[in-house]
């Protein structure tokens, strides 16, 4: 066992009442009970929810891993991790109706800090002493509200709650993208609080982007998850730097899932598309390019996780960010669980970034220590 913290920042949970509450819908997203008593089924991706599909095979199983807080903690025993900063996971609050998104952050966010209060309250003794506590969170926004002042609000309220440490938000902001002005109140509240986005896909790509419906299905998750993803966050974050965000809130922080999708890998050319495009407005567009340039972005403004699954991925994400001090540990819990059924089994999901993580700076220990807890540790001032 390590004897530094190792620090998980990508980490999600369904909470109980969260859960609850999507066994009352019938549509996307939501929970289905079988009637037979087999497991219930999670049904949140749009290629879920396939009407030839009988609903009790749809989606996934979803058992005690996606909610049980005890569940996290023997994943987190088993694979060494002493910190968690646990988050709500997708599609979050994005779907409620307007009247429901304010309660329904409160008392998830609320949730959230007790779950983390009371773990936080037992001394641990399955993990070696780092002096951090064993978990922290992520809150979610109601970003589905009639007004940005309550997002603004519930933003201020986290920073009072002793163990939220930024939150979590998907692409779709408030159903527009992450370029609508509309958010500008949103950014300001983020920046003036420093409060870290955690930015998260969910919506991945239209079938059509991958052949249409049927070969999508054919191929279960695969195309949606490897490649949907990824160029999700990215195309939501070029939008923000395309419309200036950064240059409008230079102090903004934002972790970006998965090694920022695909933006490490692509940034060379987003920046030479926008230099060769400087002058939208004179090429028939209409909105004047963005001021800083893509790098200087990454550098200040952007963390990265390191749920990348390999050395190629992860050394771009290094290269794009400036330094392996901007990267951060997670696992993706409880997604990516080990095929077989044994429970006390080591997560190859894991095991496979824990890998990529050394084999990227091995010769380096303290940066494979940065890494796994140190930069979370400093990043979101966990001591
Ligand atoms: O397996 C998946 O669908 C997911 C998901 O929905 N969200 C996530 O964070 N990782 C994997």
């Amino acid at each position: 066992m390590a004897d530094f913290p190792i620090v998980d920042i990508h980490t999600h949970v369904y909470t109980p009442a969260y859960l609850d509450m999507l066994r009352a819908r019938k549509k996307v997203p939501y929970v289905h009970d079988p009637a037979n008593g087999a497991d219930s089924r999670l049904i949140i991706l749009s290629s879920d929810d396939d009407a030839s599909t009988p609903a009790d095979q749809r989606g996934r199983p979803v058992d005690s891993s996606y909610s049980d807080i005890e569940v996290k903690l023997a994943f987190m025993k088993r694979h060494g991790i002493t910190t968690s900063v646990i988050s709500l996971a997708n599609p979050w609050l994005d779907f409620l109706d307007v009247d429901d998104a304010q309660i329904w952050s409160e008392r998830i966010n609320n949730d959230l800090e007790e779950t983390c209060a009371q773990v936080n309250s037992k001394t641990r003794t399955d993990t070696v002493a780092t002096g951090i506590k064993t978990l922290y969170a992520f809150g979610a926004l109601p970003l589905s509200a009639p007004d940005a002042s309550i997002i603004v609000n519930e933003i201020t309220r986290l920073k009072m709650l002793p163990h939220m440490r930024g939150v979590i938000m998907g692409t779709s902001g408030l159903g527009n993208g992450l370029d609508d002005q509309k958010l500008d109140p949103v950014w300001a509240a983020l920046a003036q609080t420093q409060t870290l986005l955690f930015l998260h896909p969910h919506y991945g790509l239209p079938d059509e982007a991958f052949g249409g419906s049927e070969v999508t299905q054919r191929y279960g998750h695969v195309l949606p998850l490897a490649l949907g993803f990824p160029l999700e966050t990215t195309i939501a974050v070029t939008r923000m730097l395309l419309s200036g965000v950064f240059d409008r809130f230079p102090d903004l922080k934002i972790l970006l899932a998965h090694s920022g999708g695909t933006l490490p890998f692509l940034a060379g050319r987003i920046d030479s598309c926008i230099a060769h495009e400087r002058k939208f407005v004179a090429n028939g567009g209409s909105a004047q390019g963005p001021v800083r340039d893509v790098w200087s972005v990454l550098n200040t403004n952007i963390y990265l996780d390191a749920v990348v699954y390999g050395e190629a991925g992860l050394r771009a994400a290094i290269h794009a960010a400036g330094s392996h001090e901007r990267l951060l540990f997670g696992t993706d819990n409880p997604f990516f669980p080990p095929l077989s059924e044994k429970e006390d089994d080591i997560w190859p999901s894991v095991t496979t970034n824990y890998k990529a993580i050394e084999g990227t700076l091995g010769e380096d220990k303290e940066a494979v220590r940065g890494v796994l807890g140190g930069n979370a540790v400093r990043i979101l001032n966990l001591n």
